[in-house]
């Protein structure tokens, strides 16, 4: 790397806030003095990236694009001066200017361009993309407005428009000449050429310009730089374009102006289905362009390119490709499925039913025509082929056009070369029940890629003290091989070792205190166990069994302040759809029961409750470092990975877990005795379903502590809450608990005292957490990001520094 030495960075950055800002560099605002950062750091990598997309141009490597609807890569700044080997530098070269590093830092917008687990994968896939050599391309969009910050008012959810955009982002590059035009709408047929082929002609056409903005995605010292490509949607500025209309200029603004806040339960919106294609329009016609640049036939194609898709969301890219190749390219319909099949790859994230997308037919035929002809005729021949080899029944079954709607996943599936789900249960419960009919039919395309999580934001970065402790006992090498830190295994007994890492946490948890007590008025004590459950608010990931458990607590500690239970604060971070009504009643409950434990003189402050407002990437990073345990409690069988669980294993806290997603890789690696598992495993869950037989009233009726659990609920126990009380209650006791909260609360609950019995040996306690870190190792993005690579995408990055 270039050499950048303290004083010249001084002199370059006072020489730049200068010349942006016209006074001296500190008595500008800490926002202007993060922005001349960026210009500064931005001046020192455009080398590396003009250096790169040359190379790529050179050595025509296999390039990989990764299509997704949601990126959600957190701040920038730290990454790119750690993984550009500078970070100290600046820090120290700012500092001796007499600026506050930190709160330069801080300064930097979190992108929130994504509502959760899938997004934040897709930023640690870039990561570690350009940090294991393989050409990454990411392809997005550019929402004007991310997911909406989350205020409580009085403590119900309000959403807010978050506009990311309000002062300039020093990373992104708008490469205008790099736009393409996305067609949407219009008649279109097939006329006869002169050579007797047929061709589409288009008319009435709605014309949308798709603008490139890129942002360098830099490895960890390698010298790689790969892109993250949003697209904005804008008019094109043609001739023509000074007479659109006022409507018609909303209409294309609107395409990008905003985020989807809904990560669960799929509205067939047609907004959705514009967005959905002009990502997949926008990128198929870039990478088209990139390949015809290389003049190479098109049988090579897959020699060249491999698209992946995260989740259904850009499935349209496999139609966009098809009609490409066949209308512009001439190929045959056998040598453009050949190479779309070749091509493409997808990833599943769900087995939630009511989160798989099924677009009406008449959608897609009025929004993008010649789309759905080539949809029709991907349907027709598989129902062809299939039934010839398997019979009507599953052919029709497997169809991705089945009662006037288009299936993207069927879609998908039968158009890649590989399905993968996210975790080894996930993986299994898809072969073996919800794609089973697929399994049949394609043996061969499943395959797992279990998540994993970039340790250099979320160890490295967000956790410097537990850094430099490792650093200091099995020195460094684990920055760049995670696995390495599996060598903290043998200080298990190291008495100094286990100190210094409880020293560590201590000053993470005060650090989050310090946060509490200044932006939330609370103050919680860094002695008292942290216990923490952070993702996505949804009745499936159970926040409520956690709500029952701390009402249960509460009423103990109530009647008897000295019972024998540890001190606790209860951490949460948690956004809601907004249409998701239940989930906001969640919400409120939690707010509620906050406010009456918070402040109830008699429990003697052993209980208090923390729900953060605008839980984002950046909370995150200050969250999961002081973290004592981590909740990951859905039932069984829903969760397809998870990745905050990993996150916070990395960071030494102990997981009380339910046997889904990746908890059981987790448990696997550190054992039964550095978990906590409980509940029902995924089969019984399902054998408990089918049995019809699950009777929750009755739970209710014959067991006095959770029937004392819920009547809190509803008699005024909670007196924030109004209506939600009722409604919760009857979720459970009327409609029949959908989710298993009370078959699954004793075993919860046991597990939850011998967390308390555990807690109080510090020593015992600290050797697990040390056990946690050392195994995290394996769940680095680094060795996910290579499996893909060979098992999927065909490309072999020079991985000298990296084995599996
Ligand atoms: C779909 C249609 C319309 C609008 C929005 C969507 C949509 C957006 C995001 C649907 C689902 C979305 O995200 C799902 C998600 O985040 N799944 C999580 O993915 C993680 C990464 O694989 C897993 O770890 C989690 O278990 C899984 O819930």
């Amino acid at each position: 790397m270039k050499p950048m030495d303290v004083e010249t960075f001084k002199e370059v950055y006072k020489k730049r806030f200068e010349d942006v800002y016209a006074i001296q560099y500190h008595m500008g605002s800490t926002l202007e003095q993060f922005q001349v950062l960026g210009q500064v750091l931005r001046g020192y990598y455009t080398d590396y990236w003009i250096e790169n997309n040359q190379e790529k141009i050179d050595n025509q490597d296999k390039q990989v694009y990764y299509f997704s609807m949601e990126f959600l890569p957190g701040r920038q700044l730290k990454t790119y001066l750690l993984n550009l080997d500078v970070y100290d530098t600046v820090k120290t070269g700012l500092t001796d200017l007499g600026l506050d590093f930190d709160k330069i830092v801080e300064a930097e917008v979190d992108p929130a361009l994504g509502n959760g687990g899938l997004g934040r994968l897709a930023s640690c896939f870039m990561d570690s993309m350009a940090s294991t050599h393989v050409y990454g391309n990411g392809c997005g969009i550019r929402y004007q407005y991310g997911l909406f910050k989350q205020k409580f008012i009085d403590g119900y959810q309000i959403e807010l428009p978050e506009n990311w955009l309000r002062n300039p982002n020093p990373w992104e590059v708008r490469k205008e000449s790099k736009s393409v035009i996305v067609r949407f709408g219009g008649n279109v047929w097939l006329e006869e050429q002169k050579d007797g082929k047929l061709k589409p002609k288009y008319e009435h056409t709605f014309d949308v310009l798709a603008v490139p903005y890129d942002t360098p995605q830099i490895g960890y010292r390698n010298g790689v730089v790969n892109n993250l490509r949003l697209f904005s949607a804008e008019i094109p500025y043609d001739e023509e374009s000074k007479y659109i209309t006022s409507e018609q200029r909303q209409e294309v603004n609107s395409i990008t102006e905003v985020l989807y806040p809904d990560d669960s339960n799929y509205e067939g919106r047609l907004l959705r289905l514009k967005q959905e294609y002009f990502l997949s329009s926008a990128g198929i016609q870039t990478i088209v362009r990139y390949f015809k640049n290389l003049k190479l036939p098109w049988t090579r194609f897959p020699e060249k390119v491999a698209i992946h898709i995260n989740d259904t969301h850009p499935t349209l890219c496999i139609p966009e490709l098809m009609r490409i190749l066949l209308d512009e390219e001439d190929l045959t319909w056998e040598q453009a499925w050949n190479i779309s099949k070749k091509t493409f790859s997808y990833t599943n994230h769900t087995i939630l039913q009511e989160a798989m997308e099924r677009w009406p037919v008449y959608m897609i035929e009025s929004l993008i025509p010649r789309i759905a002809q080539i949809i029709y005729e991907i349907n027709a021949r598989h129902i062809r082929n299939k039934t010839e080899l398997y019979g009507s029944e599953l052919a029709y079954k497997t169809a991705p056009i089945q009662d006037d709607q288009v299936l993207m996943a069927n879609l998908a599936i039968i158009s890649s070369h590989s399905v993968n789900g996210v975790a080894k249960l996930h993986t299994e419960i898809l072969e073996r029940y919800t794609l089973s009919d697929f399994k049949t039919i394609y043996p061969f395309r499943f395959n797992n890629k279990t998540n994993g999580v970039t340790h250099r934001r979320w160890v490295q970065l967000a956790n410097e003290p537990l850094s430099q402790l490792l650093d200091k006992t099995i020195g460094e090498e684990w920055r760049f091989q995670p696995k390495e830190m599996r060598l903290l295994r043998s200080y298990i007994d190291d008495e100094s070792v286990l100190d210094q890492l409880q020293q560590v946490k201590l000053t993470n948890k005060k650090r989050f205190a310090k946060f509490v007590s200044e932006q939330m008025n609370i103050e919680i004590d860094p002695h008292a166990m942290f216990d923490v459950q952070i993702k996505r608010l949804h009745a499936y990931k159970r926040q409520l069994l956690q709500v029952m458990h701390i009402i249960d607590r509460y009423l103990q500690l109530r009647d008897n302040p000295e019972a024998k239970l540890a001190k606790r604060v209860f951490v949460f971070g948690a956004k809601a759809a907004p249409s998701y009504y239940y989930a906001k009643q969640i919400i409120k409950l939690i707010n509620a029961l906050a406010d009456l434990v918070n402040n109830d003189p008699r429990i003697n402050d052993m209980i208090k409750i923390v729900f953060v407002e605008n839980y984002s990437v950046s909370l995150a990073e200050l969250i999961i470092p002081a973290a004592d345990l981590s909740e990951q409690i859905s039932l069984a069988g829903k969760e397809a990975s998870g990745t905050s669980n990993m996150k916070l294993m990395a960071n030494g806290a102990l997981t009380i877990a339910t046997l889904d997603g990746a908890n059981v890789e987790i448990s696997n690696l550190v054992g039964p005795d550095d978990i906590f598992l409980f509940g029902m495993k995924a089969d019984e869950v399902q054998v408990l379903r089918d049995s019809h037989a699950y009777n929750a009233r009755d739970i209710y009726e014959r067991d006095p502590q959770i029937q004392r659990i819920l009547n809190s609920l509803i008699d005024g126990t909670i007196p924030g809450i109004k209506s939600e009380g009722i409604d919760i209650f009857n979720s459970l006791v009327t409609d029949n608990d959908e989710y298993f909260l009370l078959k699954d609360y004793h075993s919860f609950y046991q597990a939850q005292m011998k967390v308390d019995i555990n807690y109080a040996n510090k020593k015992s306690w600290t050797q697990k957490s040390l056990i946690n870190i050392a195994q995290s190792g394996k769940f680095s993005a680094d060795y996910t990001i290579l499996r893909y690579a060979s098992d999927i995408w065909n490309v072999a990055p020079e991985t000298e520094v990296l084995q599996q």
